[in-house]
């Protein structure tokens, strides 16, 4: 258990951040536990299985690929604690290959999107919107990139030391300048936290802001987005909630006491309607927004609906 609730801590404090990433950490966390989980019953086996994914699923709110990973791993259907454990070790190992998989589909796909000369602005750090970007420059396509900031995180660090290490040309500006840079740029593309069933897309906050921004230029606008990073709860009508982060990472907190009429919010991510996306990537295909619900009734199935309606 130790390791799994260290696993845990990583995801809540973002030392394991990105949609993708945190799945796959869940599922290896789970995958571990279960291999060495001592227990007398069936019943008990499932308890303690139960009490795992909830740690796991409680870190962080809103990217839906964290509660798909542990219900498609968790799933077995089984009359011994010996078969359970088998089938929730398969299930983590299958979870971890379908992910490592999309990815690379994801690029190949994405990138056909390109052009030689291109100018792209992505936003946060996404893995799967850079599998894109930098499947295109490994192409041999020359590939400029516009990458935000991204405040509070500043995840926007991190994609430029991996743009750089790829050798692609990229500039680093400051949220607020989206719009002023948005008439050099060909294409937007993000990533996704979660995707509702009807197209609108939930990713780092200041994605909605691209989006409008690209609307008003003309510009095209992508999220690359896994299919387990579709959201099936959204089919009955549940809304994803905003993960609401620390003022201590907006600002200092010994400012912020010497403020008493001010109030600091700090929400992680926004929504961007379906109207202002033109293309999800996924390793499926690439589709409009509007096929969001046969997304997750073909490739998460909607028996995950019922998985996760048991469970809540
Ligand atoms: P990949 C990140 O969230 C960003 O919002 C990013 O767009 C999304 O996850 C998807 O990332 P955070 O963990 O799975 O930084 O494409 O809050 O890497």
């Amino acid at each position: 258990m130790q390791q799994l609730l260290e696993t845990a801590e990583k995801i809540r404090t973002m030392e394991i951040r990105g949609a993708g990433r945190i799945a796959v950490a869940a599922a290896t966390a789970l995958r571990d536990y279960v291999r060495e989980l001592q227990v007398s019953s069936l019943e008990e086996f499932e308890a303690k299985v139960l009490e795992a994914a909830a740690i796991l699923v409680d870190t962080r709110p809103t990217a839906v690929s964290l509660p798909n990973a542990v219900m498609l791993t968790t799933r077995y259907d089984a009359s011994t604690v010996e078969e359970a454990r088998e089938q929730i070790i398969a299930n983590a190992d299958k979870f971890i290959e379908r992910a490592k998989k999309a990815l690379e589909t994801i690029a190949q796909i994405g990138a056909k999107r390109l052009k030689d000369g291109d100018v792209v602005m992505t936003h946060c750090n996404s893995h799967a919107a850079l599998a894109i970007i930098k499947a295109a420059h490994k192409q041999g396509k020359n590939i400029r990139v516009y990458t935000t900031e991204s405040r509070p995180r500043r995840q926007g660090f991190i994609t430029i030391r991996e743009l750089n290490e790829t050798g692609i040309q990229t500039t680093l500006i400051v949220d607020s300048a989206v719009r002023i840079f948005m008439k050099e740029v060909d294409v937007v593309i993000v990533g996704a936290d979660s995707i509702t069933a009807n197209g609108a897309l939930v990713n780092k906050i200041g994605t909605s802001q691209l989006a409008l921004a690209a609307k008003e230029a003309r510009v095209n606008f992508i999220s690359a987005a896994e299919t387990y990073k579709f959201h099936p709860m959204t089919v009955m009508g549940d809304m994803i909630e905003i993960e609401d982060r620390s003022a201590d990472e907006v600002i200092d907190p010994k400012i912020i006491a010497e403020l008493p009429n001010v109030k600091v919010r700090n929400p992680a991510f926004d929504v961007t309607p379906s109207e202002y996306i033109d293309l999800i990537v996924t390793e499926v295909g690439a589709f409009p927004p509007s096929m969001a619900f046969v997304v997750i009734r073909d490739y998460l199935g909607l028996e995950l609906m019922e998985d996760m309606k048991e469970t809540a």
